[in-house]
């Protein structure tokens, strides 16, 4: 039989048809729903993450929180024109050893373009059925200065949204929050809750810091309404979910019978755990398998686990991985010698430096990473992993150098990621071929990188990356710079097994 095309229409076809068990929605999408979440930044994270846990409270019943995505960059029409044609609904497909599940997730009401309309943007986060504003934005995002941790209010984007002449055309995920926020304030509105689900150590108060000062810069006095009133939850978000490719669509249309123009693959796994702070109210996320936590600091400490552990992880497989080939994560864990590594890395340089978390073995996470990594059926790509280098090795990698620096422990594989970035960075890899860098900072890494070949100086100086404890320490700079110079000389395959014991 033809696929079906994925329509509220055909949702109960779609259930019936299915002998895999489909599930899908069975809430009412219209009528007394609300919605309660604006969402920055529809990507495959916030669709297979926020956006199932919000699905998940609408089974149970909760009509107040669906959720309005929203798009801020041009290239975003894409998710616009896949979610329009198809009621805004998408497909969730978990895969592992134990097969293929798929859901139909309806969490998503609506989508609004800013390109298209921006006071729509501004206006839909001002109504007061919206109590979050999540955001998805990824770390370049936030324009935040790794070195001075202040905003970064040069950028241009920044000082184009700080003129008043531009209040009602922003660019930028600041101006839309602080032009809403304004607008609440008039309305004698509570502030909505901002919502970070990116991968930063203490995301939220970043958030806050971020917002704060780029409203002292348009108005001190929102600055303050929005220090006393606004609530800015710190949270670790967790699911491994590779980017979309056309043999997923085609398998879903084959095994599912569903024609779907955007689904999301992912992995079984999915974790969530957010400090109990919120300016307007929030949905009840214990029900659905959340860790909603009092205590500011045990964030922080799950924060910290996983950005260390798994996505440094992530970073030691990504950046070496490029530049000798591979082009899946599975594929490099099938590797005995780099598997190792990244075992060894974790568990001999990483680990020392992580606190306890009472009730959490971290020897039993480390192997559930290893696992994880292993899952050949989600294919996650190697380019996407490598995406955006700039705002995530400083966060991944660079801090716990930065720590194993001051207690004198153990770092020499983290330094070999670092370096393999640097390399990395010029583009071309262990076989002379050239491939893409995706990234912000683009430019200027890439000149950089070929400018210091296997001196790591050009690429340490950029102040707003790397900070003054890395550039000054002896034992690091030798260290990095030794790993280049044998990346540059042998490639990473044959480097790599003078760093594994
Ligand atoms: C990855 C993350 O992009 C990356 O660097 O490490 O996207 C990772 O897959 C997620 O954080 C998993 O929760």
């Amino acid at each position: 039989m033809a696929p079906l095309k994925l329509t509220d229409k055909n949702l109960p076809q779609i259930a019936a048809a299915d002998k895999t068990n489909i599930k899908v929605p069975t809430y009412p999408r219209d009528g007394d729903v609300k919605e309660g979440i604006v969402h920055v930044g529809v990507g495959g994270f916030h669709r297979s993450h926020l956006a199932v846990y919000v699905d998940h409270l609408m089974h149970h019943g909760v009509t107040d929180y669906a959720i309005c995505g929203v798009g801020l960059q041009p290239f975003d029409a894409g998710m616009r024109d896949a979610l329009r044609s198809q009621d805004h609904l998408y497909t969730v497909i978990e895969r592992s050893a134990k097969g293929s599940f798929a859901h139909v997730i309806g969490s998503i009401n609506s989508y609004l373009f800013a390109p298209d309309d921006r006071e729509a943007v501004i206006a839909k986060m001002a109504h007061p059925d919206t109590h979050i504003v999540s955001l998805t934005i990824t770390e370049s995002g936030y324009y935040y200065n790794e070195n001075t941790h202040e905003l970064q209010s040069e950028h241009p984007d920044i000082q184009y949204d700080i003129n008043p002449a531009n209040e009602k055309n922003p660019r930028t995920t600041f101006g839309f929050l602080y032009a809403a926020l304004a607008r609440r304030h008039s309305q004698g509105l509570k502030p909505f809750t901002v919502m970070s689900c990116d991968n930063m150590q203490k995301n939220g108060s970043i958030t806050r810091h971020m917002l704060e000062s780029f409203a002292r810069l348009r108005n001190p006095e929102m600055a303050k309404w929005i220090a006393e009133e606004g609530a800015f939850p710190n949270a670790m978000v967790d699911r491994i979910t590779p980017q979309t490719s056309p043999t997923d669509k085609a398998t879903l249309a084959n095994d599912f019978g569903i024609e779907d123009s955007w689904p999301v693959v992912t992995e079984p796994f999915s974790q969530w755990v957010i400090e109990d702070r919120f300016s307007d109210g929030r949905p009840p996320f214990e029900k659905v398998g959340v860790q909603v936590v009092k205590n500011v600091h045990d964030v922080e400490l799950f924060e910290k686990h996983k950005l260390r552990l798994l996505n440094g992880s992530h970073s030691s497989i990504g950046y070496p991985g490029q530049l000798a080939g591979f082009k899946y994560v599975h594929e490099v864990m099938e590797n005995p010698v780099y598997r190792k590594f990244v075992q060894q890395m974790q568990q001999d340089e990483v680990k020392p430096l992580l606190p306890d978390i009472p009730g959490v073995n971290i020897d039993n996470y480390c192997r559930t990473l290893i696992e994880r990594f292993s899952n050949p059926t989600i294919m996650d790509q190697i380019p996407r992993i490598c995406l955006n280098a700039s705002g995530k090795v400083p966060q991944f990698i660079m801090p716990s150098i930065a720590e194993a620096i001051w207690v004198t422990g153990p770092f020499r594989r983290l330094c070999f990621v670092a370096a393999a970035w640097f390399r990395y960075l010029q583009g071309v890899d262990d076989n002379g071929q050239p491939f893409e860098i995706d990234d912000p900072m683009r430019d200027e890494l890439q000149a950089r990188a070929r400018a210091g070949g296997t001196s790591p100086w050009e690429l340490l100086n950029i102040k707003s990356l790397f900070g003054d404890d890395l550039r000054g320490d002896k034992r690091f700079v030798e260290t990095i710079s030794t790993a280049m110079e044998e990346i540059a000389r042998d490639g990473v395959m044959k480097t790599l097994p003078k760093y594994v014991d």
